[in-house]
């Protein structure tokens, strides 16, 4: 989808703008995965004997379990055993950071899907068998299904949240527009390639070790010592790679590995589960639906004065990471505007849905959404275009964020004139102009979305990481982080560093499988910083050796050690190569006795939060961006093809130009597709309907833009992002936005008296319907 166009005014634009990428690399995982040598969960060798295992789940989203029968599913020969909360030796317990989701069901169920039972069998197959032989008998409760009708009952996860600026309700009365309405975005499906599974196998007294297909080991590690009521030192969690996360596996890789667990303590043998497509769709949380109702109000000169929104979290059956997303929402309620008054409020509601977690952006898409809708809104009821209104309103150096944070080294401006003018809006709408005119049954429609997304963990405690670095006798190095790769590439970042640290080929360094037992008590890989932070503490660790290194090289040589580097697998003295190579150099530290190996651990400086004001300084930077998005409606069918995303990102210094370009470019799709095509349907009773790829639409190689271009914005980069090479994973998701707002001014310039609605995803029957209404 990425195209290179040459162009030679651009490139020497591209020129001016000092482009200072250096490291032009590949995921170096590429090559193992387009051989297939790749290792999932499922490539694991398994033990003789393994047992398999299959969740048996709750049939209808909320009722009392009045009887259960296992006695046919147990008498099938080749089940081994099957395992309720009963069975549960610890606390029938996994919440991450609310205690009130039980691994298993005990006498209630409170959505579809909600697991009760493990069958343990000689085969997948027979488990399978196994389940449907199991009898249930559920007396039905009442069922909410959406945020609404939760509220209006009363059902909520937590109290709600509030962030507030200035004094919106006094400085509405002051503007000279007011705006209100309602939106809605719908949930999404991770749809990582590879479905959620683990595998036990006992050690030796009684210590267990789990491979799984997590984003966070640790929040494994310790709930499966929770349940299993053991020390969190006989708990091993091993992580080679993910087929994918997208925050799918921050919490709910969990509890499939609990279980895996579970049945390995009683069994003392090992236990394999990885769920199918099936099971995983109906089982799993996905991204929260919003439904919101926000005020906005305008001045004469279209500067927005106040903001005013209250978000109805559709939650799920229970917190999950809830609490963390909806505060994230707030983070990013006002996007990549300044706006004075501000009053936002979230409200986590309690449904009967799978528990809802993180994806992509974690709440800041939702809040973003909002803002825009509301610019849309506006822009349309002034007869301004909407970009005219937010290009007014895009922050600048030193405005505060909502949240008490003062926006530094601000790229919202410079994200959107380079935009603009590398771009050249103006022809850019003179052809959508142009073309409108002159078709009747087709429309095209352009939208513009900037994006600022702040980069930490929400939660301050958790920017932490550690990094665990052994040179080896032969000067080959092995790396242990907490980081976790599911595709993303931080593995290839974090040999760049060493290779750059110690000026040798990244071939002599190995990036070492993620585990507990090596680096310990660590936050799971998500909110866009595992780079940031295993990086720095894999910088950290390298330097020290480093030291080292040229401290044993100055005695060596009798040289100072300021004259001393290292350079391309030698030691240079005075700039001067010297005879003594890596190799040499390590087997003398060696045979000194000097340790080649370090430990090094950050914590990510200045960042605090007050929750008992709401005010602080959360985040260690803030990524910017803006997209031009234009699409085309067929206007008979309701259905469009995206024509181009032109994006100017803010990289900072990107270290992995391919890798981020790769970033930005997966991240547009899904946030295209979260807005567009991607439609999750439960029925009133809680049953999900999307669940299978023939119901559930994600972005192919056909609905992706037919043309994406996406240059880096003229910055220095941050400090604290790592080597200055911004956080990538999550801000460009939000470049999708735009889509929603292309096609409903495509609709527009077809059907003049449509509504603007706000009510994602726009998928073609909405369009279809769209175009002919009011006609
Ligand atoms: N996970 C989390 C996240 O626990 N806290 C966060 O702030 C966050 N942000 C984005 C994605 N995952
Ligand atoms: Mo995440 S949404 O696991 O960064």
């Amino acid at each position: 989808m990425h195209k290179h166009k040459s162009n030679p005014i651009l490139d020497a634009k591209l020129d001016a703008v000092s482009l200072s990428i250096k490291q032009s690399i590949k995921n170096l995982d590429s090559f193992t995965h387009v051989r297939g040598e790749s290792l999932y969960v499922d490539d694991v060798n398994i033990r003789q004997g393994t047992f398999h295992a299959v969740v048996f789940d709750a049939p209808k989203a909320h009722g009392h379990i009045k009887h259960i029968d296992y006695s046919k599913a147990e008498a099938l020969e080749g089940v081994e055993r099957i395992f309720t909360y009963k069975d549960i030796p610890g606390k029938n317990q996994i919440g991450g950071i609310i205690p009130d989701e039980p691994l298993f069901a005990e006498d209630d169920i409170h959505f579809w899907g909600m697991p009760i039972a493990l069958i343990v069998a000689e085969s997948e197959f027979i488990a399978r068998k196994a389940r449907a032989l199991i009898e249930i008998d559920i007396e039905e409760l009442p069922v909410i299904t959406t945020a609404k009708q939760a509220k209006a009952k009363g059902s909520f996860i937590n109290a709600p949240r509030s962030f507030s600026l200035g004094d919106s309700e006094k400085a509405f009365k002051d503007c000279e527009y007011v705006f209100e309405g309602e939106t809605f975005s719908n949930g999404q499906e991770h749809l990582y390639i590879e479905a959620q599974g683990a595998y036990a196998e006992p050690l030796e007294n009684g210590n267990i070790k789990i491979t799984s297909s997590t984003q966070g080991p640790t929040a494994v590690q310790k709930t499966i010592a929770q349940v299993l009521g053991v020390a969190m030192h006989k708990i091993e969690v091993d992580v080679t790679r993910l087929g994918g996360g997208f925050g799918g596996k921050e919490d709910q890789a969990t509890p499939w590995a609990v279980m895996t667990a579970l049945a390995t303590f009683h069994l003392n043998q090992s236990v394999k589960l990885i769920l199918n497509r099936h099971d995983d769709l109906r089982m799993t949380g996905k991204r929260h639906p919003y439904e919101s109702t926000y005020k906005i109000g305008l001045s004469k000169d279209l500067k927005i004065m106040a903001y005013e929104v209250e978000f109805l979290q559709n939650s799920g059956a229970a917190a999950d990471l809830s609490p963390a997303i909806a505060e994230r929402t707030l983070f990013h309620a006002t996007n990549s505007y300044f706006v004075p008054h501000v009053k936002t409020t979230v409200i986590s509601c309690k449904t009967n849905l799978p528990p809802n977690t993180a994806f992509r952006g974690f709440g800041g898409p939702q809040g973003m959404f909002v803002i825009e809708s509301a610019i849309a809104k506006a822009a349309c009821e002034i007869g301004v275009p909407a970009r005219v209104i937010q290009e007014a309103n895009l922050l600048d150096e030193n405005d505060t964020f909502s949240y008490g944070q003062v926006a530094k080294k601000v790229e919202a401006k410079n994200t959107w004139s380079s935009a603009t003018e590398l771009f050249n809006i103006t022809l850019l709408e003179q052809e959508v102009e142009t073309f409108n005119a002159n078709n009747s049954n087709f429309k095209k429609g352009l939208a513009l979305m900037p994006i600022t997304f702040g980069i930490s963990f929400t939660n301050t405690p958790m920017n932490h990481a550690r990094a665990l670095v052994h040179i080896y006798l032969d000067g080959s190095i092995g790396i242990s982080t907490a980081a976790v790769e599911m595709g993303q590439g931080v593995n290839t970042k974090m040999m760049q560093i060493a290779s750059e640290v110690f000026s040798i080929p990244i071939e002599k360094i190995k990036i070492e499988t993620t585990n507990t037992t090596r680096v310990a008590n660590t936050s799971p890989s998500a909110a866009s910083s595992t780079a940031d932070l295993n990086g720095k503490a894999t910088l950290k660790a390298c330097k020290a050796l480093l030291k080292r290194l040229i401290s044993v090289a100055s005695e060596d040589l009798n040289i100072s050690e300021e004259h001393i580097q290292l350079k391309d697998e030698y030691v240079y003295t005075h700039g001067e190569k010297s005879n003594l190579s890596w190799t040499e150099l390590i087997s003398k530290t060696m045979l000194k006795r000097v340790a080649l190996t370090e430990n090094a651990h950050y914590a990510t400086p200045e960042i605090h939060f007050d929750k008992t004001k709401e005010k602080g300084h959360p985040f260690a930077y803030h990524v910017y961006g803006t997209a031009i998005i234009i699409v085309t409606v067929d206007c008979t069918r309701g259905t469009y093809e995206f024509d181009a995303v032109k994006i100017v990102h803010d990289y900072g210094k990107s270290m992995s130009e391919g890798i981020d370009l790769g970033q930005v470019e997966g991240a547009l799709a899904q946030g295209i597709g979260w807005m567009t095509m991607e439609e999750i349907a439960y029925n009133d009773e809680g049953r999900l309907l999307s669940n299978a790829l023939s119901t559930y639409k994600i972005p192919d190689l056909f609905s992706v833009p037919k043309e994406v271009e996406v240059l880096p914005v003229k910055t220095d980069g941050h400090e604290l992002a790592i080597l200055k090479s911004k956080a990538v994973g999550e801000p460009p998701l939000m470049y999708g936005i735009g889509a929603y707002f292309a096609l409903q001014n495509a609709i527009r310039a077809f059907n003049p008296k449509y509504d603007l609605k706000f009510h994602a995803p726009m998928t073609p029957e909405k369009v279809l319907m769209s175009l002919y209404e009011n006609k």
